[in-house]
């Protein structure tokens, strides 16, 4: 029976689908990569999944694992061969268990990370994983690119909220993994193997991530600052002031600012002048009472006196709270809207970030005179979202054949400054040219030891991270 056949049998009419149902799963989210898939696969359960990969690698068919498909690096997509097969989590979306007392909660992959955080309130507790994707990257999604976003600078990325994963491996076994300890030296760390690995080396069903208890208390305030030196002192006094209620420490360039302004209706900045950077900081903490809010306003007090900071406004209810988010989370659609971008989704040491936009601005700016250099990102991390945007009127494409130049120039500076060319979204489809230069010699020998190691035909997601040299 041919393989389209036999997949079709094994998951029924909900679970593939083929012509003008595919739209949707091949393209992504940035519109930079339309492919054509031979199908698209929605298993029920994890014994599906594995019986469709165990299928696929008999014929030697090729997969591509996809979640939200919300990547910003093509990773989702399937190529234009019209051979790739999708595999898509979104049948597997239910809660397994979730235990208040070992702190855990297990989510099959397809689940999004939104409905994850909200079946972590519901019982009193947090996920402590937020991106501006939430409502439709998924559980599978987040661990294969160890996603960061808003919550790092306190709780860590995807990778450390990992307790146990269930992953169907490229022969079609299943590496049962759905453990809760908090320690376990037994062996090599196998799931953090898979977590960051981009699909490339078995598909994730289910993940066992630890939560953290609710905040009962957050304010939120948005601050106008003169330089990218002042949002760094800023942080510093806030760490100073109370380093656990620091739960979010977000950049926005003026430039990035404005085209939100512009481009999303509803969007109004509360403040009296626009300035060149802006800081959103969240302090927050799961005690009742306390002086979170005089704390929040002490430090602000002093970094005006010090003239570090414009101009700041402060939540005065939820409301306000979403309206001051919302204007750093449009960042990437207003930026959609204005046109081609070019992303840049670096990291440098903490200290050497007002460098980076300084040298990294001038080297681009001379290169497309015209250019919107418009970062914003997670600053308390040490990543930024050093996005360029295309010059007004000029021709989209024309402007994205300069992408790997532009990136390189970027790479240039973070590579002097000791940084990492992709701090969060990973490599996917758009940057395994530049692996050789970032992680040559023996390390990406290691790693193509173990991808050869785990899936010997090169069958899951081939042409991301490691294409075939
Ligand atoms: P997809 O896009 O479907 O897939 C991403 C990669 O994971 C692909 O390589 C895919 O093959 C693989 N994959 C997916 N599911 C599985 C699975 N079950 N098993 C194995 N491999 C799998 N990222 C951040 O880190 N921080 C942010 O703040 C952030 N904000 C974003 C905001 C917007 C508006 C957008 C569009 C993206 C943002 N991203 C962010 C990038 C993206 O959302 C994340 O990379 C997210 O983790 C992807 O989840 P997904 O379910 O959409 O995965
Ligand atoms: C964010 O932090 C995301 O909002 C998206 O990582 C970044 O659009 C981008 O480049
Ligand atoms: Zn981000």
């Amino acid at each position: 029976m041919p393989l389209l056949d036999q997949l079709a049998s094994l998951l029924g009419p909900s679970g593939l689908l083929t012509g003008s149902d595919m739209t949707g799963f091949e393209s992504d989210w940035r519109g930079l990569y339309h492919g054509r898939a031979a199908a698209v696969l929605r298993p029920a359960d994890t014994a599906q999944v594995a019986q469709a990969v165990r299928l696929c690698a008999a014929a030697g068919a090729s997969i591509v694992p996809q979640g939200g498909n919300t990547s910003m690096v093509g990773g989702a997509a399937p190529d234009e061969s019209g051979a790739q097969f999708v595999l898509s989590l979104s049948r597997m979306n239910r809660v397994r268990e979730l235990d208040r007392a070992d702190m855990s909660i297990t989510l099959e992959a397809g689940m999004t990370l939104k409905a994850g955080q909200e079946a972590a309130e519901a019982a009193g507790l947090m996920l402590p994983l937020s991106i501006n994707a939430e409502g439709s990257a998924t559980i599978g999604g987040v661990l294969a690119t160890n996603a960061g976003g808003n919550l790092t600078v306190r709780y860590g990325n995807a990778r450390d909220l990992v307790l146990g994963l269930e992953v169907v491996l490229a022969d079609g076994s299943v590496f049962e993994g759905l453990r809760r300890l908090r320690k376990d030296n037994t062996g090599y760390c196998l799931r953090q193997l898979f977590v960051g690995s981009e699909g490339t080396l078995g598909i994730i069903t289910a993940a066992v991530l630890k939560l953290a208890p609710r905040p009962r208390q957050r304010e939120v305030a948005l601050c106008a600052l003169p330089t990218a030196e002042a949002a760094l002192a800023l942080f510093g006094r806030f760490q100073q002031h109370d380093p656990g209620a620091v739960q979010a420490f977000e950049y926005m360039s003026g430039t990035g600012m404005a085209l939100v302004n512009a481009l999303i209706p509803g969007a109004t900045l509360p403040l009296a002048e626009p300035a060149a950077h802006y800081v959103l900081v969240e302090l927050a903490t799961p005690r009742e009472g306390g002086d979170l809010r005089a704390g929040l306003e002490s430090v602000l007090e002093a970094a005006i006196e010090a003239e570090e900071v414009l101009d700041a406004v402060l939540a005065e209810s939820e409301a306000q709270r979403l309206g001051l988010w919302m204007l750093r989370e449009e960042h990437s659609e207003a930026q959609k809207r204005a046109g081609a971008s070019v992303k840049n989704d670096v990291s440098v040491p903490v200290s050497r970030i007002p460098a980076f936009l300084e040298e990294a601005t001038r080297v681009c700016e001379a290169m497309v005179p015209g250019i919107r250099v418009a970062p914003f990102g997670h600053i308390g991390d040490g990543n930024i979202h050093f996005n360029l945007v295309q010059p007004e009127g000029a021709d989209p494409a024309g402007f994205l054949a300069r992408d790997h130049a532009l990136m390189d120039a970027v790479g240039a500076v973070v590579q002097r400054l000791d940084g990492s060319f992709s701090a969060e979204h990973g490599v996917g489809r758009l940057k395994p040219y530049m692996m050789p230069l970032w992680r040559g010699g023996a390390e990406l020998e290691a790693m193509r030891a173990i991808k050869a190691a785990l899936d010997p035909q090169h069958l899951l997601n081939p042409l991301v991270m490691l294409p075939r040299p």
